[in-house]
């Protein structure tokens, strides 16, 4: 058996790893713990790697709808053919309508590596400033906040940290490895708070668990800001060097008493004084900020209020505590400049983010649903969709389905034929991860670089994403800009700057160290802001007419989707934690996987379902002003009286089992674009009909 090492890229916790293989094929697994800091885990989607990778579902080869004596169908063709459609159709938008009708979407699986600097080159030198990520749902619109308030976004050193404040975030499921390393940390006795409407797996072993009510975190953060000023828990010193606003963020934070927002947030003033004695009053401590916090639509609020809480707490670059990482410092391959001064993008409306970071792009999805149906703020003519599933996973699901069927020409790449695939005139097959070579943002921090190396040849005619665009750009004319016949010379180009080479990161499976890790780095260097301080009061914020303080000052109800339909929706709706089984709306249709979850769960308070009359494992309906879907009833006292978790991801297995049928997407957070797809009012309704065993979609 051979063995062979890469970077796991199935999810984007992903870590090193060995494959093994028998004959050129990938038989098992195995994660390769890399440092003394990380231990051996059991994934269940690494695990069912050769499954993946071997499915008979897999995309063999590239995919063009036709009518045939009145029907429509999929029939397969050669890459030379339909690249060459895809170039021409570019090409004919282009001339009829300018090259911005031309809109690139990628989800987050290129949009965290490599193929997302590629798609934004293909797109720059083609003249079109649509191409969009999904950052303003998941992870870069919390980066925005970081970034505005103190340069960068931290990274929590749990392996260190004597207190661990989690904060909206499941790493049990969702980040295996950080998960071992917060286990570990308890047991060398660190102390750890979580904030999570739900009692998760890792809620319950919290010393402190803070059920608060879904959305209320930024109302939490300021109380706890306003008891560490009131207690003298604060970095004093810090704040009084290293900060700009301190006196207008005391003032502000005055009214935030305890008293007054415990019960605004389902919690005692006597468990805010709790956490905010505990987490400020433990030296190190490291704040841990995820998803759950994205999707709100008042999350750019939120998210500002949480990082001036960590940099109060005086653990910003300490060890133990907040890390600023130094990542390397690659090429920046975008070719933005290329770009007519002119020319808008459909996101213009949402400036500050669309520029925050040099390195991420463009993430304001929330533009593009308005742009495909009602051509605001002008029409899109073609869209190519990357790695991902709207349908399935974007907010206010039928409206997206109309918006995919309205546009005149869509390509998808995808390793699988799914909901938003099959609308597609063009379906091309990507290789999967296991199948290429790529380095991943997320991999570059300075202190261990790691790659995603091809362990595999690639499934049948399937081609990864680099080849994709470099040949999509080759037929564009844009022989210039992908001069490159390997994916090695293209990554030694970005690479170039920091002498390092894909020889090296090979030689390095478990990390090639670029930079010692260094701590208080800003006594020398000062924080990357416009005024090189902390900027509790944010002068981009200012600058783009956003308060430059948090506020929250209009209710946090009302950010809440169908807040004003809650006499006849009375249920908060959660969209529940990831499962480690699976990835947003994949795998599925992985029968190992399938076999370990087989069903939706929605979990209802035994309360809640004794007034209902929902019982344990019944079917039941889920509805929204939007729309419905059906779940297993599970009844249990993880949630709070009043709200359901939903299940997340499994709208492509079964288009009723969808939760973002009942999200909306009417409403923006005005700096981020972020929908609500977190939290909405929805009522529950026992099913008359019964489990039959045969839904007309499904596959069970
Ligand atoms: N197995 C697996 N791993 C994954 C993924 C996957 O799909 N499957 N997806 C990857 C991706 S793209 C992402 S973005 C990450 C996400 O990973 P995380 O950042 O860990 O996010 P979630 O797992 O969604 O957990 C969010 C938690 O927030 C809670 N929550 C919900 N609403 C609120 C609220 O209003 N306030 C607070 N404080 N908490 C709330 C939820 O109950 C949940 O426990 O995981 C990555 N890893
Ligand atoms: N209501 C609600 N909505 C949510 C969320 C939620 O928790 N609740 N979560 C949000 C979050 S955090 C995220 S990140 C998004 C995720 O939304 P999407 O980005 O749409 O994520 P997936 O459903 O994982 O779809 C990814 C697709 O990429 C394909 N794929 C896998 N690997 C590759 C590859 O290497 N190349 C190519 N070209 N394709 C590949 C997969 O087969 C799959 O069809 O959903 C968001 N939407
Ligand atoms: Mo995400």
């Amino acid at each position: 058996m051979e063995k062979r090492y890469t970077r796991c890229h199935l999810c984007s916790g992903g870590r090193p790893i060995a494959v093994h293989l028998e004959e050129g094929k990938l038989v098992a697994t195995e994660n390769t713990p890399y440092s003394s800091l990380f231990f051996k885990y059991f994934c269940p989607k690494l695990q069912a790697a050769s499954e993946i990778v071997y499915s008979p579902e897999r995309l063999k080869s590239p995919l063009i709808k036709e009518v045939r004596k009145g029907k429509t169908c999929f029939r397969e063709a050669s890459w030379p053919e339909a690249l060459d459609r895809i170039a021409e159709k570019f090409e004919s938008v282009r001339a009829a309508h300018g090259a911005e009708a031309v809109c690139w979407v990628s989800g987050h699986v290129p949009d965290y590596g490599a193929p997302w600097d590629y798609a934004n080159r293909l797109m720059s030198a083609f003249g079109s400033p649509n191409i969009i990520g999904n950052g303003s749902i998941c992870h870069a619109a919390r980066e925005l906040a970081h970034v505005c308030t103190y340069g960068a976004m931290t990274s929590p050193d749990y392996s260190h940290s004597k207190c661990i404040l989690i904060w909206g975030k499941n790493d049990r499921n969702c980040n295996r490895a950080g998960y071992t390393q917060i286990l570990a940390a308890q047991k060398e006795g660190a102390r750890l708070i979580v904030v999570d409407p739900v009692k998760t797996r890792l809620a319950s072993r919290a010393d402190l668990w803070l059920q608060i009510k879904p959305g209320g975190d930024g109302l939490l953060a300021m109380a706890m800001m306003q008891t560490m000023f009131e207690e003298g828990l604060y970095d004093s010193e810090f704040a009084a060097q290293w900060t700009i606003g301190l006196k207008e963020l005391k003032e502000t934070v005055r009214v935030f008493t305890p008293e007054d927002v415990a019960p605004r947030i389902w919690l005692t003033p006597g468990e805010i004084r709790e956490a905010a004695a505990l987490y400020a009053g433990i030296k190190p401590a490291c704040l841990s900020d995820g998803n759950g916090l994205d999707m709100h639509l008042d999350m750019s609020q939120t998210m500002r209020a949480i990082c001036i809480l960590r940099a109060l707490s005086g653990n910003l670059d300490r060890k133990g505590g907040d890390l600023l990482l130094k990542s390397l410092p690659v090429r920046d391959i975008k070719l933005k400049d290329r770009l007519p001064k002119d020319c808008e993008p459909i996101t213009a409306g949402y400036p500050l983010f669309r520029g925050y970071h040099p390195a991420r792009g463009d993430h304001i999805l929330g533009a593009v649903t308005d742009a495909l149906l009602e051509d605001r703020p002008y029409p899109i003519k073609a869209l190519v969709l990357q790695g991902t599933n709207p349908v399935v996973t974007l907010a206010h699901s039928s409206r997206v389905l109309q918006a995919m069927k309205r546009v005149g020409f869509m390509v998808v790449i995808d390793l699988f034929m799914t909901r938003t695939a099959r609308l597609a005139e063009m379906v091309l097959p990507a290789s999967s991860p296991f199948e290429t070579t790529q380095f991943n943002l997320r991999n570059m921090s300075a202190h261990a670089v790691t790659l995603q190396d091809q362990v595999i040849p690639s499934y049948e005619d399937s081609w990864p994403d680099w080849r994709i665009i470099f040949e999509l750009g080759r037929r564009l004319g844009l022989e210039e800009e992908f001069p490159w016949d390997t994916v090695e010379e293209a990554i030694d180009y970005q690479l170039e700057p920091t002498g390092t080479t894909v020889e090296m990161l090979r030689a390095h499976p478990s990390g090639l160290v670029y930079e010692e890790m260094q701590y208080d780095k800003f006594r020398v260097e000062g924080f990357r802001t416009a005024s090189g301080k902390v900027e509790f009061y944010s002068e981009s914020y200012e600058e783009y007419g956003y308060p430059p303080i948090p506020r929250f000052d209009d209710g946090m109800e009302n950010h809440l989707s169908f807040y004003d339909r809650r006499k006849d929706f009375p249920i908060l709706g959660i969209s529940g934690a990831r499962s480690g089984n699976y990835i947003h709306s994949q795998y599925r249709n992985i029968p190992s996987l399938l076999k370990r979850e087989p069903w939706p769960y929605v979990d209802i308070h035994p309360m809640d379902a004794e007034t209902t009359g929902v019982q344990e494992n019944e079917w039941v309906r889920v509805e929204s002003p939007n729309g419905w879907i059906r779940m297993k009833a599970r009844v249990s006292e993880c949630v709070h009286p009043g709200s359901v978790r939903i299940a997340w991801g499994w709208g492509e297995f079964d288009a009723d089992y969808n939760i973002n049928n009942l999200t909306d997407d009417s409403e923006h957070d005005p700096v981020t674009s972020t929908t609500s797809n977190r939290c909405f009012m929805c009522r529950i309704v026992r099913e008359e009909r019964k489990w039959s065993g045969s839904f007309s979609d499904s596959r069970h």
